[in-house]
């Protein structure tokens, strides 16, 4: 049986990863795929509860304490998901590595200092990103009131994310209708998981 594959969505505060990435694995499952939604931060851990209170601001904590806490928080979920992939599940996956790299980069953290605890973690096969400027995303319902959503922080955060892309990545407008991100990211997904099934890849590892 071939693995799953790691199908990761990435944007801004407000583009619908949620959404999309619920609807993803709700259309996977429905057509008989085996897939799973994850999201990071992880709250509901104990190093996501530490995350949880610093992006509440009900504590603080440091540029680099805090950055780490997001790369464990990845690492203690590392072997349940390499576990799932290989016994043939699909894994998607709200916010990887890359808004790691993206949200500390921001605040003006090197980006290599920022890679390198994240190096070595599984390898997304695909990567969708809803680009929307932060300008219009702030038109959609109010800022939470998290340490992070900050205008001029949105900004910084979606010219790094611009940095990051590659081969893999697929740019999305996510100020289309639900409904047709929904099918176009469901055709690409489609396309990979076919892809995958006439020429399978082991799991590759990240900035490695
Ligand atoms: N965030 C998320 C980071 O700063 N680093 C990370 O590694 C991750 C995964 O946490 F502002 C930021 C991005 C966002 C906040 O994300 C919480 P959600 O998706 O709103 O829960």
């Amino acid at each position: 049986m071939a693995r799953g594959l790691l199908i990761v969505f990435e944007g801004c505060d407000r583009s619908g990863k949620t959404t999309q990435s619920t609807r993803l694995v709700q259309a996977l499952n429905g057509a008989g795929v085996a897939a799973k939604l994850l999201k990071f931060p992880d709250r509901t851990t104990a190093i996501g509860t530490m995350i949880d209170g610093y992006l509440q601001q009900k504590t603080r904590l440091s540029d680099q304490a805090i950055h780490l806490l997001f790369s464990a928080n990845r690492w203690e979920a590392m072997d349940q998901m390499r576990a799932d992939l290989e016994s043939g599940t699909t894994l998607v996956v709200d916010r990887y590595a890359f808004s790691g790299v993206a949200f500390s980069a921001a605040k003006k953290m090197d980006p290599r200092w920022c890679r390198a605890p994240d190096v070595g973690l599984a390898m997304p096969d695909r990567v969708f990103f809803l680009d929307i400027h932060p300008d219009d995303a702030a038109k959609r319902a109010g800022f939470g009131g998290e340490i992070y959503e900050r205008r001029e922080m949105q900004i910084e955060v979606r010219a790094q994310f611009s940095s990051m892309m590659d081969k893999s990545w697929s740019v999305v407008d996510a100020l289309q209708d639900a409904d047709e991100i929904h099918s176009q990211i469901l055709a690409l997904a489609n396309e990979a998981l076919e892809r995958h099934r006439a020429d399978p890849a082991p799991i590759g590892r990240l900035w490695t």
